[in-house]
Formats: C-alpha cells, structure tokens, sequence
C-alpha cells in the first residue's frame, strides 16, 4: 500500500496569517531539542514565540511530530520535542524518511530554511548557523541549503565552534548574501565580533525588506540573505573563558570520538555545563535579540 497522507500541515494561527499575507516567523526546533539543556529548554522556546508575538508576527515553530511535518507547532507539540527522548536531528535529507517512519524529529537550520520556505514563509530567526568545521572534514548542510534557499535567515553569525574564516569563503563560493545589522564585522555568536570584516551592513528593518524586494524585482532569488545581528559587547561570553571552553570541547571530542551530526550538540553542551549556564544566558540572548529583529523584518516585508 502507497501512504499518500505526507504534507505540510499548518498550525490553525500560522495558516489564516499565511492566507491573509500577515507576517509570519519561521524558528526551527533543533535549537530546542538538541542545542539548549533540559528543561531551560522549553521555557525558551517559549520566550521565543512571544518575542516574535510583540513584534507583531506569528511565530511558526517547525518540526516533526509523529512522522506529521507542523509549520506553527502547538504548545503541546512543541512540549514534546523539548522533553521526549527520541526526537531525532532532521537535516533536509532525513526529511522524507523520518516521515515515513512516522517519527519525532526537529529541524535544523537547513531542514527549517527548506520547509519554511516551501510553506509560503520568507523569514527565519536561529542562534547560528551551522559551517564548516575546525576538525575533520564536517561541513554542515545549513551551507549548502542556504545557496538554494530564498529566505531571510537572522542569526548571530556561525556558531564559534566552527572555523569562521572558512565557513564565509564558503558561503561566498555558494553566492549567499550576508549583511551585518548596524555593523561591518562579522558576528561569532558566543562573541560579538569573530574577526572578519563584511562589505554590506544594514541600518533597519526596512533596509531588509527593500532588499528582498530588489531581489524579486532582479529575479535572482535563488538563495539565502544572511542578517548577521551582533550581541553588544556586554552580552557577549568573556572571550578567555570562551577560548578555554572551546580548547576543552574539541579535546574531547577527539578523545571521546564523537563525529557526524552528534558535533554540535556536543560541543553546545560542553559550553553549557563548563560555563556553569553563562553560555546558556548568553545563547539565549541571542536567541531572543534575533528573533525580535525577524519579527520587524518580518513586519516591515509584510
Ligand atoms: N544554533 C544554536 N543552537 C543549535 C543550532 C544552531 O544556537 O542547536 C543547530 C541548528 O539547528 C543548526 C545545527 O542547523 O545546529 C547545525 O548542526 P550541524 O553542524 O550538524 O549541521
Ligand atoms: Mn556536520
């Protein structure tokens, strides 16, 4: 037997905003089940949804539930991908599969940026994206979905775990678009500046969405615009205690032989537990100051 059920299916909110041109916020739920520690995680989560709320915007958290691909996860749903055990990382290839295994799953930056975009929505907050890794050879698809994605991705940069440099170079070579908001220096999430400078800054909202329309109107829109949004320096996690947790982190990932997607989870919570919650206070910051810009870029494209 053929199973023909598979869709997006919408929450009740996400589909009349959808439907009537209202402005909507996409969040992924990685960030959620995989990227923050029990049980802050879902009081965040929530915290999230209501940042984008005082915006003005609908938030649409997506994930799977039960093999079910929700745009606009309920509370309950979203309850249960923060606090169930087996609730699997979805990357744009495990879409498909998951679903038909009838699984639980969160989305990451990739997996997000493609439903999002193939359910009508056209901006996206996270903490930082995923890059090219220090180690072994590990690129995340977040990269390479993002050249083939149009939406408007606002984040803090690339996760500091990663290598910065490379992680821009590639992100050159993919032809995505990266602007800094009210500033020319690249952000490293954790901290506020990861050392490289960008040819392109912001000043509002408006300027976003005058972009995404220049896109439209040129016809070339085939991949991603980066808001690079920079925690202020007095946010930021102290940068030698930064360094000595990364320094830690990679170490034992090497002796504990953790490879492939477990990386990131890993290594956020290493960062978690040896910075006794200061990066967790941190991540959610930045978190919470992306999903606010969203919610007025959002507002401002509508
Ligand atoms: N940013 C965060 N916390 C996270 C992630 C990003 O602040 O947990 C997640 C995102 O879902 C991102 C993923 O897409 O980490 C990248 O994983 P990988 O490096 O395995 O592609
Ligand atoms: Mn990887």
């Amino acid at each position: 037997m053929i199973v023909t059920d598979f869709h997006i299916e919408y929450g009740a909110e996400v589909a009349q905003a959808v439907q009537a041109g209202r402005p909507v916020v996409a969040l992924e739920s990685t960030i959620v089940s995989h990227g923050l520690p029990r049980p802050d995680n879902l009081r965040v989560a929530r915290e999230i949804e209501q940042t984008v709320r005082a915006t003005g915007a609908v938030p649409a958290t997506i994930g799977m539930v039960g093999g079910r691909l929700v745009v606009g996860l309920d509370d309950a749903q979203l309850t249960h991908l923060a606090t169930a055990d087996d609730v699997t990382k979805l990357s744009v290839r495990d879409l498909a599969v998951a679903a038909a295994a009838r699984a639980d799953g969160a989305t990451t930056v990739a997996a997000t940026s493609a439903v999002a975009v193939a359910a009508g929505l056209k901006v996206f907050a996270t903490g930082g994206l995923g890059g090219v890794h220090r180690e072994a050879f590990d690129e995340s698809n977040d990269l390479i979905t993002l050249a083939r994605t149009p939406i408007v991705v606002v984040c803090a940069g690339v996760k500091s775990i990663l290598d910065v440099g490379a992680t821009l170079e590639r992100l050159e070579t993919l032809g995505v678009t990266v602007v800094g908001y009210r500033t020319r220096r690249f952000p490293g999430f954790f901290i506020t500046d990861a050392g490289f400078d960008l040819d392109w800054s912001v000043e509002s909202p408006e300027d976003v969405a005058a972009i995404m329309a220049a896109r439209r109107g040129q016809g070339v829109h085939h991949g991603g615009v980066l808001v690079a949004n920079p925690l202020p320096t007095d946010e930021q996690l102290d940068p030698d205690l930064h360094d000595r947790t990364l320094a830690d982190g990679l170490a034992k990932l090497e002796s504990e032989g953790i490879t492939g997607k477990a990386v990131t989870p890993f290594l956020l919570a290493h960062f978690h537990a040896a910075t006794e919650g200061r990066s967790l206070a941190v991540n959610t910051r930045i978190i919470l100051r992306n999903a606010e810009l969203a919610g007025r870029i959002a507002v401002a494209a509508a």
